[in-house]
């Protein structure tokens, strides 16, 4: 049958449009080039010969000369008072251009600055260029100070050409060792040659730009603006090519950050999720779409506290208030590949055990074990799966970490067992603070904790005392190797009555009740630096401990963003050695890189239905930074959810790839089993989707273990050519196969979704409620497959379903639903084979026993891959291992069949009792073979 071809849309519009936006990019003194650096003279032509309003070399000014130049495009005006407002006085005094603008209108973040550099401000001046094995070094000098304290007037630049689609550069102190960020990243020893990139450098004023290939699209062009360099203030400003930009984690808003004046801060906060806050991470990593559906990303490895401000011209400053500049170019060119080589340098995520694919269900005021196994029981007997049963601060005695109530919680250890007798596991939380209130002797942690040095210290050199749950509370140090087998020994012994398994760490940035520590903080440059980012509370200390406080490592000013992530690899690195089998950790507070030892939750979100559309971007973006282990609190943590509400987070949630129900303490109930009759059979039918599917799942997150892929994706991953595509952060796709558009607004009952070129089979649970019935129940296709030009469709969104559409041209492999992973995994597996027009698909599956450690070193996994062409279906072995072979292949669903066969052969012999469906071009194979063995399905 022909269905439209795929057209690429809008291109041409585009790219006129691009380059009427770079003639707008203001260069300023680009032109003294050293002649070894010339990398295509062509494209320096090209590229000079498109600044209208170039400049001529040499205009350098003393700062309090009035500035010859201001007439710059308010797009292109980069702020000159970044610090505090200024009067045009004081502006002046900075040599900086004043022009007021009109005041923001309601809403508005912030606007055009009034107070600008002229193209003639100081920068630095670049020297000594010579070429090096991994690049090229020089010396970075400035002449004038800024008007920041302790401006660094001589630096050193270190160009590393690391590999084809990564440059990397840093800027220091010679002279000086500063902070730098203790994350390892890969070395090179020699540079290699890119076609995908080029760099050049501009003398007077320093900068470094760097082209794509081959035709010379500016990706990052540090002259725009001066570079800072000053103890407590750095900057570095770029022009960005385009004004499509996600990244910048962790915010609330949509997937694609603005670019008319718009700040992000990052600064790791306890607090209620809300748009343009800092929330519990920091992720200076950002991606650009460029023109045509390129994109190249850059981070910037800095823990600092900073901003980082986007404007429409475009472009991006960031902003740190200490540490080095330390910056790597990715040059993808798929938005996929840039995704993976910023995984190549902070990590790729972890492998996590299957059950934490399951239904999670927690909540704070599960204040007993009685009431804890009560829920337990109540899912059960509504047939509703539950596979990690979760506790709050309800079990713990006095709030205290690594103890609990011998009252309420007296049979705590019998209680995790039964758990684990029924096939399911345990988390309970875990605050990092120590409560240091009690006599000593009397709490070991904290005595041990002491006596070992792991606490973080005060002025005087004493811990530096705060308050948290358990009252007054002090905080271990993290980057402290001590401090690290402290908490081993501290999960160890805890461990060894409360068989656990899994932390829950929370109030990880660190979270404090009072502002710094209960003596306050000291009065010093750290805690009052020059440049205070746009912090909720307006200065650092606010619902943390002072930045003053010392650290292993450094000062806590330096290692704010990094608590959460050292918390996460202590307790990582602590479950391993307690359990020997994978560890499952979920943070509140992340920093780049946390993917490697644990997941996240999205904190304490509203039961809004806001703040579910909210979630879908959060969980794009945590994928993107290889965090695929991400969800929000499902039915919402703050407030009261309704029945509507619950029953589409459900719906969504079970696409999360964390997947946790979570309430607040004072919050109606929210459990699954609390709602209606049709409320309830609505979240089975999710519920049933989700572990059919987690076989898929699975794998995926295998493809993001050892390739650096993402989970959940954005449409734009898949299709960046399509423009459409771009912005879309109300549905996601898991992995390449499945496309999902929930309903996230209040009593809708159609949903309108974005659908790429192509075919997209609809897949529905048949109604179940008997969950765990058997053989396995397939998703069923509905006949309203979707052909699509790429376009929107609008679709019936019914409260008791959620739209899942599977791609053509890829196979899922998927399994009989048990009410825990433990009984799903040894059900029997299905295929669904959706077929594109050309009548070809594919697909993947990875197996292990879902816990060991060390499964692919020992090659103790089996790797199926699944070929479908000229009617007929094989799997491929990649790799098997006693834990695969067994695995029974019990139906194959074909989509996309046009015509009815009249035979179907399962290894040559005859399947009789096929089922076709001219309705959904659907042929259903009942078959009766092993995942692990050599198969061949046809039919004619
Ligand atoms: O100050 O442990 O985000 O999930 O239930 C609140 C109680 C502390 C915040 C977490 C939330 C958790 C709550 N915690």
């Amino acid at each position: 049958m022909g269905w439209p071809p795929c057209s690429r849309p809008l291109l041409g519009v585009c790219a006129l449009i691009s380059l009427a936006l770079l003639g707008h990019i203001l260069l300023y003194d680009l032109t003294v080039f050293p002649r070894e650096l010339r990398s295509s003279s062509q494209a320096q032509e090209t590229y000079r010969a498109r600044q209208p309003g170039a400049r001529g070399p040499g205009r350098r000014g003393s700062p309090s000369a009035a500035p010859t130049r201001c007439d710059l495009p308010p797009a292109s005006r980069f702020d000159c008072a970044p610090d505090k407002p200024i009067t045009q006085e004081q502006c002046e005094a900075r040599g900086c251009c004043y022009v007021p603008a009109r005041p923001l209108p309601p809403g508005a973040q912030m606007g055009q600055p009034w107070c600008f550099f002229p193209p003639s401000y100081p920068s630095y001046r670049l020297e000594n260029l010579t070429t090096t094995e991994t690049g090229y070094t020089a010396t970075l000098t400035r002449a004038t100070p800024t008007f920041f304290p302790r401006d660094i007037m001589t630096l050193r630049l270190d160009v590393l050409l690391e590999t084809e689609s990564r440059l990397h550069f840093t800027i220091k102190d010679p002279n000086n060792r500063r902070y730098e960020v203790p994350l390892e990243t890969p070395r090179v020893r020699s540079r290699a040659p890119s076609t995908l990139y080029s760099v050049e450098f501009s003398e007077e004023p320093f900068g470094v730009v760097v082209r794509r290939k081959p035709a010379g699209r500016v990706l990052l062009n540090t002259t725009v603006a001066p570079l800072f360099f000053a103890d407590q203030f750095l900057q570095l400003s770029t022009s960005l090519p385009s004004q499509h930009i996600t990244g910048l984690a962790e915010h609330l808003g949509s997937l694609m950050l603005g670019t008319t004046w718009t700040k992000t801060t990052l600064w790791n906060r306890d607090v209620a999720p809300a748009p343009d806050v800092n929330l519990y991470g920091s992720h200076p990593f950002y991606m650009v779409l460029e023109d045509g559906g390129s994109a190249h990303g850059v981070f910037l490895l800095n823990s600092n506290a900073m901003d980082v401000v986007l404007q429409p011209s475009p472009a991006l400053s960031w902003r740190s208030t200490g540490g080095i500049l330390d910056v790597f170019v990715f040059l993808g060119p798929e938005p996929k590949s840039v995704v993976r080589q910023y995984l190549d340098v902070v990590g790729y995520p972890f492998m996590p055990p299957y059950w934490a694919l399951g239904f999670h269900l927690c909540r704070w005021g599960y204040s007993s074990t009685a009431i804890t196994r009560q829920v337990v029981e109540n899912m059960t007997r509504a047939h509703f799966p539950l596979d990690v049963q979760w506790n709050d601060l309800d079990y713990m005695d006095a709030r205290r970490d690594f103890t609990f109530n011998k009252d309420s919680f007296g049979d705590f250890p019998a209680m995790v067992r039964a758990l684990h007798q029924g096939g399911r596991r345990y988390v309970m939380i875990v605050d990092p603070a120590i409560s240091s209130a009690g006599p000593s002797g009397t709490y070991r942690p904290y005595d041990e904790g002491l006596r070992r040095g792991v606490f973080i210290t005060n002025e005087t050199g004493q811990p530096l005392v705060g308050k948290v749950w358990p009252g007054l509370t002090v905080f271990p140090d993290f980057t402290n190797p001590e401090a690290l087998d402290w908490w081993q020994d501290m999960v160890a012994e805890f461990h060894a009555q409360v068989p656990f398994d899994g932390m829950w760490i929370d109030m990880n940035e660190p979270s404090n009740f009072v502002r710094g520590s209960v003596d306050g903080c000291p009065d010093s440059d750290l805690e009052n630096p020059p440049y205070v980012p746009g912090v909720v509370g307006g200065t650092l200390r606010a619902a943390t401990i002072c930045a003053s406080s010392h650290q292993f490592l450094s000062t806590h000013y330096d290692l704010h963003n990094l608590y959460g992530l050292t918390e996460a690899l202590a307790s990582h690195r602590a479950l391993v050695k307690a359990r020997g089998t994978r560890p499952f950790v979920i943070s509140r507070s992340t920093f780049a890189g946390h993917g490697r030892y644990a997941g996240h939750w999205t904190g304490d979100v509203w039961s809004s239905w806001e703040q579910l559309s909210y979630s879908v971007p959060e969980i794009l973006l945590f994928n993107l930074l290889g965090v695929p282990l991400v969800g929000a609190d499902i039915c919402g943590f703050l407030g009261n959810t309704s029945e509507e509400l619950c029953v589409r987070w459900t719906q969504l949630g079970a696409f999360y790839p964390f997947m946790r129900n979570h309430n607040d303490l004072n919050s109606l109930p929210q459990e699954p089993y609390r709602f209606s009759d049709s409320a309830q059979r609505a979240m089975r039918k999710a519920f049933t989707l989700r572990y059919t599917l987690l076989p898929y799942l699975y794998t995926l997150f295998h493809g993001a273990h050892v390739r650096g892929e993402a989970v959940a994706r954005p449409l734009f991953l898949e299709f960046p050519e399509d423009l459409r595509t771009w912005t879309v952060d109300r549905q996601l796709l898991w992995g390449e196969a499945l496309l999902v558009t929930p309903v996230l607004e209040a009593g809708k009952v159609e949903v309108t979704g974005y659908f790429p070129c192509g075919t997209w089979y609809n897949l529905q649970t048949v109604p179940v409620d008997a969950f765990g019935s058997l053989p396995p129940l397939p998703p069923v296709p509905l006949p309203s497959a979707i052909h699509s030009k790429g376009q929107w469709v609008t679709l019936p969104a019914p409260l008791d379903s959620i739209n899942l559409h599977l791609r053509a041209g890829y196979i899922i492999p998927m399994q009989g639903p048990g009410l825990t992973t433990t009984e799903s995994r040894k059900q029997p597996m299905a295929l669904a084979v959706a077929l594109t027009t050309g009548g070809k698909a594919q697909g993947e599956l990875f197996w292990d026993d879902g816990e060991s450690l060390g499964v692919l070193e020992r090659g103790a996994y089996t790797q199926v891959i699944f070929l479908a062409q000229n009617n007929t279906i094989v799997n491929e072995l990649v790799h098997l291992s006693s834990e695969g072979t067994g695995l029974q292949l019990r139906r194959v669903m074909v989509l996309g069949v046009a015509t009815a066969p009249q035979n179907v052969l399962s290894n040559g012999i005859p399947v009789s009792n096929f089922t076709y469906s001219p309705d959904t071009e659907t042929l259903d194979i009942p078959v009766s073979l092993l995942m692990g063995e050599p198969f061949l399905i046809s039919w004619s």
